[in-house]
């Protein structure tokens, strides 16, 4: 019979019987999880909550759990960059799908509602500072995904070629990858949102187009990533974790949808005069309509 027992080297779970990042147990997990960038935003998430009942914190991942009414809700933190949503995403999803008793994968799997709250910076004009958008896809200019096999819908692959023919990535930079939103979830949030694709870059500075000694290799990205279009398609923002939440989802079959609150304009070189604020108005419109899913 086929040994399908998970070794101990491979899903690491901690002396509290959680897993070894997150330090989270699977009672401890919702099925509804938010996911933010900043450890400090998590309390700034979970403040809105009626009740908190699980509250942990290792390395950068803080994570409460509780509930709005009776809607239960996790929030985590996953820190900065698309590994360390490798680590989370993979975390989730053990908590939800796989028995940590027998260290098996369990026959019934649960998909997942994962929603990111962050902030991002607008590439056009139309975008601007202190506004709402759901990212329709998640282009990744980081290289997590060629990591994992995965299948691209039809859609997916003609967008992808066609920003390889507007956009030039030079080889051994990036192999970029696009994955779609849930369309379910990117339903719910239309009213007050911008929609567009979202460009995931493995770091702030060059990577989005920002020097400030160092000179860049890629001085056209940020003029071509505005400039792109396909059909009523157009790139929206960038940020660091929407490529892997939506890579990630897909591979693990969770529904992910990830909203942002633009900071920084890069068009009109504006930054938010008060970005506490915007992010607590993303989380209050978002947290208004995530209760109800
Ligand atoms: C960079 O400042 C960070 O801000 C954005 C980027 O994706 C990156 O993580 O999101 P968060 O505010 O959610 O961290
Ligand atoms: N987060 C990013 O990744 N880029 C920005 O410009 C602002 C927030």
């Amino acid at each position: 019979m086929e040994n399908n027992r998970i070794a101990e080297s491979e899903l690491i779970l901690n002396n509290r019987g959680a897993v070894y990042h997150l330090d989270v147990r699977p009672e401890e997990l919702a099925d509804t999880i938010i996911t933010v960038g900043d450890p400090d935003r998590v309390e700034v998430v979970s403040k809105h909550f009626d009740k908190v009942e699980v509250s942990r914190q290792h390395r950068e991942f803080v994570t409460h759990t509780g509930y709005i009414g009776k809607k239960r809700i996790t929030v985590v933190s996953t820190g900065i960059g698309t590994d360390n949503i490798d680590i989370v995403l993979n975390e989730l999803d053990a908590l939800a799908n796989i028995d940590f008793a027998s260290r098996t994968i369990k026959s019934q799997l649960t998909a997942l509602k994962v929603i990111r709250l962050g902030t991002s910076g607008s590439l056009q004009g139309s975008v601007p500072v202190d506004s709402f958008v759901v990212s329709s896809h998640g282009l990744g200019l980081d290289n997590l995904l060629p990591w994992y096999q995965f299948e691209n819908t039809a859609a997916e692959k003609d967008l992808l070629a066609a920003f390889g023919k507007q956009v030039v990535i030079q080889p051994g930079s990036a192999k970029p990858t696009l994955f779609s939103a849930s369309e379910a979830l990117a339903n719910q949030f239309k009213d007050g949102y911008h929609t567009g694709i979202t460009i995931t870059c493995p770091g702030f500075y060059a990577p989005q187009g920002r020097a400030l000694r160092g000179k860049l290799s890629h001085p056209d990205l940020l003029d071509q990533l505005t400039a792109f279009t396909d059909g009523a398609h157009f790139i929206s923002n960038f940020e660091m974790e929407t490529s892997a939440i939506y890579g990630l989802g897909r591979i693990l079959g969770h529904d992910c949808l990830s909203i942002s609150v633009i900071v920084a304009n890069r068009v009109k070189k504006e930054f938010s005069k008060d970005g506490g604020a915007a992010v607590e108005a993303l989380i209050q419109k978002s947290l208004g309509i995530i209760e109800k899913l």
